[in-house]
């Protein structure tokens, strides 16, 4: 019996050592040769421009504006006009006009009103130059010379016409995002209009039937036109309030993301490439030049979050928990509201959460990837990027 239970372990022993050790050591060499072969095809090992440890320098820009190391990455063309693989040109902001450095995103749109009722609107897609803090300035893609882009708001049931204009160096078209509209006025190009050309315009035109929080966007090279700015809340407020307007204030946080490259020059932030933000802005600016909320104490304040750009933002509030109301743009029945302090805000979603002030004092909003509250890094006066504060007195 004891044979029996020794036998096993014997051969275990020293069944091992010369047949095992040399096929392990074969496929431990196969396996390198794999690693290796797949950092050339992925270009980790070919891209000279990149400096993975100094984080903020990124993908340094030549003198002729193309970018380098990018040569060495296959289907990426970073210098193509014709909008294959990836297009990281830095914005060319020559000729772009200036915005106040004191200037803010997300400001009201206003309509004019046609005879027939019909609310009309104006929008222009175009480069500018925008301070998302006072020394640092962005070359943005943007709507109505806005970063982020005017909040259109109309009363459920409103019949809409938007006039746009395309003053980009690039063909355009915007969709409406989560909106219950004609096919034909979706906004995605090549798919359900042609793409608006510089110069040209085009006039959309539907019904808003649904209330909440939406928001219109490109939907042209959208990795690109996107990441640079073109982007802007729309808010539909419901014809009458289920109850009574269930808050006391109200604020659209739209959560922007952005890459400068050590020369100052704009890139569209990707998840591809290292290509990572190194700024983040709410309604275009970045703390501590984001808007600071006043609120006294029993205050019940609605917050909109917009995940207007492609990286994810867990939205974390202080001082208490708040509900979440809404979800893009869909009432949540009250027995289903969650009670939280964080939400995950991704791309294209919105949570509209309301929070009730209960204690004076300086209360934080902020993002909760820690390097999304820095500014390139830096942490300034206790944040950055997508931080804010609510002030509430007694
Ligand atoms: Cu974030």
């Amino acid at each position: 019996m004891d044979d029996q239970r020794s036998t096993p372990e014997r051969s275990s022993r020293h069944g091992i050592p010369s047949g095992t050790f040399v096929a392990g050591g074969f496929i431990l060499l196969l396996i390198l040769i794999g690693i290796v072969a797949g950092m050339f095809r992925s270009g980790t090992l070919s891209m000279p421009g990149m400096d993975m440890n100094s984080g903020a320098a990124g993908m340094a820009p030549t003198a002729s504006g193309a970018t380098e190391g990018t040569m060495d990455m296959p289907g990426m063309d970073m210098g193509s006009e014709e909008m294959s693989g990836m297009d990281m040109r830095p914005v060319d902001v020559t000729d772009a006009p200036v915005a106040d450095s004191e200037a803010r995103g997300n400001q009201p749109l206003e309509p004019t009103i046609a005879e027939d009722g019909t609310k009309e609107f104006e929008l222009m897609a175009g480069v500018v130059r925008w301070n998302i803090l006072p020394d640092v300035e962005i070359g943005a893609f943007a709507y109505n010379d806005q970063v982020s882009g005017p909040e259109i708001r109309v009363t459920q049931g409103d019949a809409v016409r938007i006039r746009f204009t395309n003053t980009l160096p690039e063909a355009t078209s915007i969709h409406w995002h989560g909106l219950i509209l004609p096919n034909e006025m979706d906004g995605a190009s090549d798919v359900t209009q042609d793409p608006v050309e510089p110069g040209g315009t085009f006039v959309y035109e539907f019904t808003v039937e649904q209330a909440g929080t939406y928001f219109y966007h490109t939907h042209k090279s959208v990795d690109r036109q996107q990441a640079l700015g073109l982007y802007g809340a729309l808010i539909s407020e419901p014809k009458v309030w289920a109850t009574e307007k269930p808050f006391d204030q109200e604020y659209t946080l739209v959560l922007g993301e952005w890459k400068i490259d050590d020369q100052g020059q704009t890139l569209p932030a990707m998840n591809q490439a290292g290509a990572f933000p190194n700024f983040f802005t709410i309604n275009g600016k970045s703390y501590p030049e984001t808007e600071t909320i006043t609120a006294t104490v029993g205050d019940r304040i609605r917050f909109r979050f917009v995940g207007s750009g492609q990286f994810i933002h867990p939205m974390h509030i202080h001082g208490g928990p708040f509900e979440i109301v809404e979800t893009d743009g869909n009432l949540v029945p009250e027995g289903a509201r969650l009670t939280k302090d964080t939400v995950l805000v991704g791309p294209g979603e919105r949570y509209d959460v309301e929070w009730t002030a209960l204690q004076p004092g300086r209360w934080l909003i902020h993002c909760h990837i820690n390097d999304h509250v820095t500014n390139n890094g830096v942490e300034v006066e206790g944040g950055g990027g997508l931080t804010m504060i609510v002030e509430v007195t007694l």
